[in-house]
């Protein structure tokens, strides 16, 4: 006969609760940098979602996780499959990125993640996935390489610079008659550095000539120097990559410098913060954009009700993580329903066509994304898609 391990109610009672704790909500994930996380109840998948709560891409993360958590009770509400969120604060960061990837994978044993937000990031986090198979959905990675090329279980539903850069230059050209052009770029980013490499290349096919090129990293508060060289050699355009916080000061110090000339910035400037925070010298910056805000299609307009509940002004970010979720919600459809890290991965190869806010939506043969990108331009302190 075997004994029974005699345990105590209240010992019962104190671990049935920690177990809730570490699903449910609030619980700062020891190491993983106090994330919060929201749970939908019990069963479905454990999805992941790695998302930049503090540091410099902060800005983005925080329309991320209110993205997500949208679509989770769109999805839940629309009858589709029960989904258990974990959000972890990646920081920003390579270091805690990869930290919050070993939790999920070997702590939380999610069935695929979401995130995390920055192309740096995923670019150091991604590799531990793909070894463990764990399927990662980037929504906001958009340097060309070194992303889903890590290998088969890393996907994602935000188009590369090198989809929307040419596109949106070729028409801010067509209405701006630039000839020539000044660039900055941050090259202590893995997204920095790639968004210039195809600014670099989008200028060259469009003819424009290069007078100067500036760099400068994400710490930096101060642009005077490279802006004042740049501005010297009295280029048509100036050129921009950075994260949203870089370029909100990089566009202030430039007005403020004389230049009132057109700007135009990468997908680090797709984000309300970084015109809250540049005020009216962001008027006028025109950008490439993987949502275009005006949508009238039904996934677009279900997405702008969700976010308008929540009371959060919704921007591109938030609008590719609302459609991450749908795309996972649609892998495990695809998959019968079945919610195991290999199914979800074999689902994800058979969206097609889906109906999100972005528009209809499907993967490349790479695992990248492929839709319809737009154009915005700031104008009186909010973008607008440029027709
Ligand atoms: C990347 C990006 C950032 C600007 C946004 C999260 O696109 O790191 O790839």
């Amino acid at each position: 006969m075997t004994a029974a391990p005699r345990w105590s109610l209240p010992l019962l009672l104190l671990l049935a609760s920690a177990a809730c704790k570490d699903q449910g909500s609030q619980a700062p994930a020891p190491g993983s940098g106090g994330g919060s996380t929201a749970a939908s109840g019990g069963g479905g998948a454990v999805i992941g979602a790695a998302l930049s709560l503090t540091g410099a891409a902060a800005s983005y993360g925080a329309q991320q996780r209110a993205g997500i958590n949208a679509a989770v009770e769109d999805v839940a509400a629309g009858g589709g499959p029960k989904l258990t969120l974990v959000i972890e604060d990646d920081a920003s960061t390579k270091e805690q990125g990869i930290t919050v990837f070993q939790k999920f994978i070997n702590r939380d044993k999610v069935s695929a993640i979401l995130g995390p937000t920055l192309s740096n990031t995923a670019s150091a986090a991604d590799p531990l996935a793909q070894q463990a198979q764990v399927p990662v959905l980037g929504i906001s990675n958009t340097a060309a390489t070194g992303i889903t090329d890590i290998g088969n279980y890393i996907w994602r539903d935000s188009l590369t610079e090198a989809q929307v850069i040419p596109g949106a230059f070729k028409k801010a050209q067509e209405k701006l008659k630039f000839k020539s052009a000044g660039v900055l770029y941050g090259n202590d980013d893995v997204f920095t550095k790639a968004g210039y490499d195809v600014m670099q290349k989008a200028l060259a096919d469009l003819g424009v000539k290069v007078l100067g090129t500036q760099t400068f990293a994400k710490p930096d508060r101060d642009y005077n120097a490279q802006l004042t060289a740049l501005i010297g050699q009295k280029p048509d355009v100036l050129v921009v990559s950075a994260l949203a916080d870089n370029a909100s000061a990089i566009v202030s110090q430039a007005r403020q410098r004389g230049w009132t000339g057109p700007i135009l910035g990468g997908n680090g400037f797709n984000s309300p913060a970084f015109i809250k925070n540049a005020g009216a010298a962001a008027d006028g910056v025109m950008v490439g954009t993987s949502w275009n805000s005006l949508s009238q299609d039904a996934a677009n307009q279900k997405f702008l009700a969700a976010m308008k509940k929540a009371g959060v002004n919704p921007d591109q970010f938030s609008a590719q993580a609302y459609t991450g979720v749908l795309i996972l919600a649609e892998a495990i459809k695809q998959s019968g329903g079945k919610t195991g890290r290999e199914d979800i991965n074999a689902g994800l190869a058979k969206v097609k066509d889906l109906e999100t806010p972005l528009g209809k939506f499907s993967f490349t043969q790479g695992r990248d994304a492929q839709h319809e990108p737009s154009v915005q331009q700031v104008k009186d302190g909010k973008f607008q898609i440029v027709q």
